[in-house]
C-alpha cells in the first residue's frame, strides 16, 4: 500500500553531532586557506581547474549539501536495490537512534568534492550494506567508501564524494602515496595527480554521531 511505499528513507547513515559538525567545517575551511596559498597547488592549478591561468577561490568553491553525516545505505526511498533488505536487517534496527563514535582519518580535496574519509570499526561495518559488489570497486574492502561529504563544486552531485573517496584509495592500494607536499598542522599533505589533494590527519578525529536516517 501507500503507506509501504513511502517507509523507506532516502538514505540511512550517521549524523555528526552538532559541535563536532563545526570543528570539522572550520577544519575543512582552514585547510581550503592554507591549500590555496601553498605554490605545489598553484604548481598544479591546472590540474584542478582544467583550463592553463584559470584562478580559482578555494575558499568559495564547494558549497555544503544537506546535513553532514555519512551515508551507510543510499535507498532512494526504496527504488535503490537492496533498500528494503537492509531496512530489515537486525544491525539496522538494533542501531537505529543510538550514538556512535566515527573515525575520521583523511580529508580529501578533489576538482570536484570535498570529504571527509570515515574508517568504520568491525562494529560499524555491521551497518555497511552487504551489496558493496554493486560498486565500481568490488577488490578494496567493503566500507571504503565511507565519507563524509563536506562540499561538492557548483553542479556536483554528492554521490561523486564517495566515487572521488574511491579513487583514491584504490590509487592507494596501487602502491601510489601521491606526492608529499608538506607537513601541515594536522598531519601530511600528498598529491595524487589530476586535481586530487589528500591530508591524511596524524591523529584521527573521533566524531560522536547518530545513526538514523533521512527523508529529505
Ligand atoms: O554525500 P553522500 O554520501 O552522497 O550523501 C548523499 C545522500 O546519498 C543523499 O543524496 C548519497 N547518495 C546519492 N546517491 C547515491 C548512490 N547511488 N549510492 C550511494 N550513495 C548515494 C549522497
Amino acid at each position: 500500500g501507500p503507506l509501504e511505499e513511502t517507509s523507506l528513507p532516502l538514505f540511512f547513515g550517521w549524523f555528526l553531532s552538532p559541535t563536532f559538525k563545526d570543528k570539522l567545517k572550520g577544519m575543512a575551511e582552514d585547510l581550503l586557506k592554507t591549500l590555496g596559498t601553498l605554490d605545489a597547488f598553484k604548481k598544479h592549478l591546472a590540474d584542478f581547474t582544467g583550463e592553463a591561468e584559470k584562478e580559482v577561490n578555494l575558499e568559495q568553491y564547494f558549497h555544503q549539501t544537506g546535513p553532514l553525516h555519512c551515508t551507510t545505505k543510499f535507498c532512494d526511498f526504496g527504488k535503490a536495490e537492496g533498500a528494503k533488505e537492509y531496512a530489515e536487517k537486525p544491525s539496522v534496527k538494533e542501531w537505529y537512534g543510538r550514538m556512535t563514535e566515527l573515525t575520521l582519518s583523511a580529508l580529501f580535496i578533489t576538482p570536484r568534492t570535498l570529504g571527509a574519509r570515515v574508517t568504520l570499526s568491525q562494529e560499524q561495518l555491521e551497518l555497511w550494506p552487504d551489496d558493496t559488489k554493486a560498486e565500481s570497486t568490488p577488490d578494496l574492502p567493503a566500507g571504503s567508501r565511507a565519507h563524509v561529504t563536506l562540499g561538492c563544486a557548483e553542479g556536483v552531485e554528492p554521490v561523486q564524494t564517495g566515487l572521488d573517496l574511491l579513487e583514491i584509495i584504490q590509487l592507494q592500494q596501487q602502491g601510489q602515496e601521491g606526492e608529499k607536499v608538506q607537513d601541515l598542522e594536522l598531519g601530511p599533505l600528498a598529491y595524487y595527480g589530476k586535481g586530487i589533494w589528500v591530508l591524511s590527519l596524524s591523529e584521527p578525529s573521533l566524531v560522536p554521531a547518530l545513526f538514523s536516517s533521512y527523508y529529505g
